[in-house]
């Protein structure tokens, strides 16, 4: 009997029928021939094809190619630009090694768990079995075994420990930027502990705020604490001023009881929290605005009964993203806090607290991109279309390293904002770092955020259909960078806040910025593979200079609209500057100054070329919202 009576027979006997997809293209031919001469084959064929390895059914359903998945390797030992950074500006070997011997846990060990947090997602019980109320978050084991390896590895603990004085800010960040994509979101909490350990600090506070920065900056596990940042309620979000409505009501001891409704609180298993609240009077009155708040310190703790004291967690938000973390909603019942700024200094004492997770957000980002690439770069060396490996595709190179330019520009910009902290906190920095600090901060924040929303998304891309796969791990990447230009102040509220900065220095934070990008292109001059770059770079910053200088005459609406470009122009042209300086280095690879000529190429200064086109212009608001309202005509 030939192949195909046995086929014919089984149909018709109503038994399974073949499937040929997927088949080896040799067997394919066999089959062909075996068809075409039906009834001439012996019956001892199929068992011949059986010898030969073709196993008919399973194999002839799912076929014998399976794709090799991206392998993450040690991502420093895969870091080029990381590397030669610190090589240049803190060759410690025992820095080195110490995020050598990191980078193997994370691709090891610390990336597994981290998948674990995103598929065994936070829950909320509210009662125990016998009916008491205790909402507890449940959390997974792998978010716990985070919390203690975050204390070993002193990913809080370094930047306080000065061990690489005005470095310990950039040995942190390196060893975070290492550690945030395959954390499991655990970097909120740590950016948050990290913002509360340097408010704490700042203030100076005593006992028992004192012990709690004991707890946010050790290395022993068993006392680590983590913080919590609770600023935002329904009617606040970014208004924070004019949207707090949570009142501090003073007791007799000195201490107050919070009451209020905490409308999104990240990371919400933390032990303690730093928060916003109006300070009641006698009458029970408070005073609205900026100048009404106060910053409180509180404590999560539990009473005898295992009942949450003063708070009740409403629900866990159903989030697009970091849904490895819970973030809840919660009714202050009468928590008991502490005062830590001074009354109606609320948020002018936060903003420390802002600086630092704006920072940890920046380096989130900058992490973000860069794993993406190095899968990406990964995968392009396994998998093979229209015949050859995609790594010899020179579209999809230059998609790749189209990539690459922006992680590298974004990682610079990051950690020249660390190395700023880093003198600042050493007490050695110079007026012109402290103001760089203060416009840089939102300017990263802002800036990297909408970069790695880009680059993850196209990095999603370059896996084909499996970049769209939830359990390649991949989505999760895309979700969890969308949070980044939302938390922590969006973009055009750091746009505003650069304003702000700018207003406030009576433009010296702009005066600073002029004198460094100058003082960094200086160092190129003479260097002719650079020469592009440098006249790109030199000619942004004029026609910058330009509307900086027009700007004093512009009204205040006119620079409203201009605050986004004008926040991207301030990034984009300091990026470019970093990346000549850094290609500037002795030791500087050809893709160094390659990664710098590729950036300058880019509108550097989009403000300007934005006022020439009118866009800030009195008549621009009026067009804009008939634009966004436009409706259709009715007949
Ligand atoms: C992966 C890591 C990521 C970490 C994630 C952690 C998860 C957390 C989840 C959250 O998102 S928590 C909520 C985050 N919310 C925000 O970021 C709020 C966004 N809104 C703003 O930033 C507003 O601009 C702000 C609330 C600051 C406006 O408040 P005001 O009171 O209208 O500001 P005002 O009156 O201009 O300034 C009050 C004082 O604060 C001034 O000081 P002085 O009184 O001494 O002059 C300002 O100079 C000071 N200030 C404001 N912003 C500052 C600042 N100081 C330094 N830096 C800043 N950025």
């Amino acid at each position: 009997m030939s192949v195909r009576s046995v086929l014919l027979n089984r149909r018709a006997a109503g038994g399974c029928c073949r499937v040929w997809c997927g088949v080896p293209r040799q067997l394919v031919h066999i089959r062909s021939a075996s068809v075409a001469e039906a009834g001439t084959r012996r019956p001892d064929e199929e068992q011949l094809w059986e010898a030969a390895g073709y196993l008919p059914f399973s194999r002839a359903k799912i076929g014998a190619f399976f794709q090799e998945r991206p392998v993450l390797k040690n991502p420093f030992l895969e870091d080029a630009l990381l590397r030669g950074y610190l090589k240049r500006h803190m060759p410690d070997k025992a820095a080195v090694s110490d995020l050598r011997a990191f980078g193997e846990r994370v691709a090891n060990e610390v990336d597994g768990w981290g998948r674990e947090c995103e598929v065994t997602a936070p829950r909320l019980v509210h009662f125990d079995p016998w009916g008491r109320r205790v909402d507890h978050i449940v959390t997974s084991p792998a978010w716990k075994r985070m919390k203690d390896l975050s204390a070993q590895e002193g990913l809080v603990a370094s930047g306080y420990e000065g061990t690489f004085w005005e470095w310990s800010r950039v040995y942190q960040m390196s060893k975070l930027y290492l550690f945030s994509p395959s954390s499991g979101l655990y970097t909120c909490p740590l950016a948050m502990t990290d913002g509360a350990a340097k408010v704490i600090q700042s203030i100076g506070a005593s006992w028992p705020v004192k012990e709690a920065l004991g707890r946010l900056t050790t290395r022993q596990p068993e006392r680590f604490w983590t913080s919590g940042q609770w600023m935002t309620e329904r009617q606040g979000g970014s208004d924070v001023a004019s949207g707090t409505e949570t009142v501090a009501v003073p007791q007799t001891d000195g201490s107050f009881k919070l009451h209020g409704f905490k409308w999104f609180t990240s990371a919400t298993d933390a032990d303690m929290t730093l928060t916003l609240a109006r300070v009641q009077d006698g009458t029970g009155a408070t005073t609205p605005g900026s100048r009404g708040l106060s910053l409180f310190y509180a404590e999560v703790s539990r009473d005898e009964d295992g009942r949450l004291k003063g708070i009740e967690v409403q629900r866990l938000k159903d989030k697009l993203g970091t849904r490895q973390m819970p973030t809840a909603e919660l009714l202050l019942d009468g928590l008991p806090a502490h005062r830590l700024s001074e009354e109606g200094r609320g948020v002018a004492s936060i903003a420390n607290m802002l600086t630092i997770t704006r920072i940890h957000n920046s380096v989130s980002a900058a992490a973000a991109m860069r794993r993406v690439v190095q899968l990406a770069r990964d995968y392009a060396t396994r998998r093979t279309a229209f015949g050859k490996l995609l790594k010899d595709h020179p579209l999809h190179i230059q998609t790749l390293a189209r990539m690459e330019v922006e992680t590298r520009g974004a990682f610079l910009l990051v950690m020249d904002v660390c190395r700023l902290l880093g003198r600042e906190e050493c007490g050695i920095a110079t007026q012109l770092d402290t103001h760089l600090l203060r416009l840089l901060t939102p300017v990263v924040k802002l800036y990297t955020a909408k970069q790695a929303v880009a680059v993850v998304s196209e990095g999603l891309e370059s896996f084909g259909g499996q970049g769209y796969i939830e359990d390649t791990g991949l989505p999760g990447l895309l979700r969890d960078a969308q949070v980044l230009s939302i938390w922590e102040g969006t973009t055009n509220v750091l746009s505003l806040d650069v304003l702000r900065c700018v207003a406030r220095s009576s433009g010296m934070v702009l005066h600073a910025y002029f004198s460094h990008v100058k003082s960094l292109l200086a160092g190129a001059s003479g260097v002719s593979s650079l020469a592009p770059a440098v006249k790109a770079v030199d000619g942004a910053l004029s026609e910058l200079e330009v509307f900086v200088r027009g700007a004093a005459t512009k009204a205040p609406g006119y620079m409203e609209l201009a605050a986004r470009d004008l926040a991207y122009s301030l990034a984009r042209i300091y990026t470019g500057a970093l990346l000549i300086d850094h290609a500037c280095w002795i030791e500087a690879s050809p893709s160094d100054t390659y990664a710098a000529l590729r950036w300058c190429e880019n509108d550097l200064c989009p403000v300007a070329t934005k006022q020439a086109r009118g866009c800030f212009d009195s008549g621009t608001p009026p067009l804009d919202a008939a634009l966004v309202f436009d409706r259709p005509t009715q007949d």
